[in-house]
């Protein structure tokens, strides 16, 4: 079901700040940044590495205000690792296949994600105490994709 780790988020009350660090630090480097009223973050994805079906990145978090999920999240336990998001190919039959096992979706629908990706979380509660996302990384090349063979088709 899952393809890669897509990404890691991390908690911070300066985004800038960290971004800055996380450059200096693990030379990384920023590919996008995006304010998510909808999540109620602000935030910046860093990239490590391309893998199968999109890329794997670093999310550098700052919380729009402190009655959101990382807003509360600072308030309860400060900075870190706040999330840990998987690649899957299909997210509304990952959501499908794990809500049938018992899991809660904190999603209904699969929610605007960074990247132009699609994503739905699931509570932390059920999965050992991690907070995890899963991702369907937006096409990526579509221009370089129509020269290639589907076997589906
Ligand atoms: C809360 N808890 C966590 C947690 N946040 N456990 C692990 N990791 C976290 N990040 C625990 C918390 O300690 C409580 O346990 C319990 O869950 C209930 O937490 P709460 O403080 O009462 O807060 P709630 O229930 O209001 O909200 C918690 C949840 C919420 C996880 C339901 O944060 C949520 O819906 N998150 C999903 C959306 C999200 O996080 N968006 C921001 C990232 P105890 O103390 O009772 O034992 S946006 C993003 O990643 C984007 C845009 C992207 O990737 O593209
Ligand atoms: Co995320």
């Amino acid at each position: 079901m899952f393809m890669r780790i897509d990404h890691v988020g991390i908690a911070c009350h300066d985004l800038e700040e960290r971004i800055a660090s996380f450059e200096r630090i693990f030379e990384l480097k920023v590919v996008s940044r995006e304010v998510n009223e909808q999540q109620g973050v602000k935030e910046a994805m860093l990239h490590i590495a391309d893998g199968q079906g999109g890329g794997s990145y670093i999310q550098l978090l700052e919380p729009l205000g402190p009655d959101t999920p990382v807003g509360k999240f600072l308030a309860k336990r400060g900075e870190g690792v706040h999330h840990v998001a998987f690649g899957v190919p299909d997210v509304v039959q990952a959501m499908e296949k794990i809500g049938d096992r018992g899991v809660r979706l904190l999603d209904a629908t699969p929610r605007h994600g960074s990247l132009n990706s699609s994503i739905a979380f699931l509570h932390p509660k059920d999965v050992g105490g991690m907070l995890t996302e899963l991702v369907q990384a937006a096409e990526r090349h579509p221009e370089s994709t129509s020269n290639t063979t589907n076997a589906d088709t």
